[in-house]
């Protein structure tokens, strides 16, 4: 599948279409999500137009590669959910139930989160 430069977080990207902005460096963009489903709920999203985490580790730099789980741990801890605990979650294509073809880390934290079962 190609990457779809009109999907979402493309245009969020370029400022196309508003977002809550949580933290952004060179590599990286975090924001609220927009259907929040736990009290804190946060994408973390590489800069570069990369369809899913398989196509990133395939061919994305090693900076930015770091700079994605960097990017996460701080936002976790900028939201305040380090310290209690939270989840990190990234759906991959149609099977991983993924809606937006840009790859994005979920954050979900803010209350005792429910064990997740397929
Ligand atoms: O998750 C895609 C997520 O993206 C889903 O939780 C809603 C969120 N979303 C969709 N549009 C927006 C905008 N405009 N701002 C913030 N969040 C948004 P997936 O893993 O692909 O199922």
């Amino acid at each position: 599948m190609a990457y779809d430069n009109n999907n979402v977080f493309a245009k969020i990207l370029r400022g196309e279409i508003p977002c809550n902005k949580v933290y952004e460096d060179d590599h990286t963009l975090a924001f609220h999500d927009i259907a929040p489903q736990a009290p804190v709920h946060v994408l973390v999203i590489p800069k570069g137009a990369y369809l899913s985490m398989d196509d990133f580790t395939a061919r994305a730099g090693d900076a930015e590669i770091a700079a994605l789980f960097r990017a996460v741990s701080t936002v976790a801890k900028m939201v305040g959910v380090s310290e209690d605990g939270w989840r990190l979650l990234s759906n991959i294509g149609a099977n991983g139930g993924q809606e937006v073809p840009h790859l994005h880390v979920h954050i979900f934290g803010g209350k005792r989160l429910g064990r997740m079962v397929p």
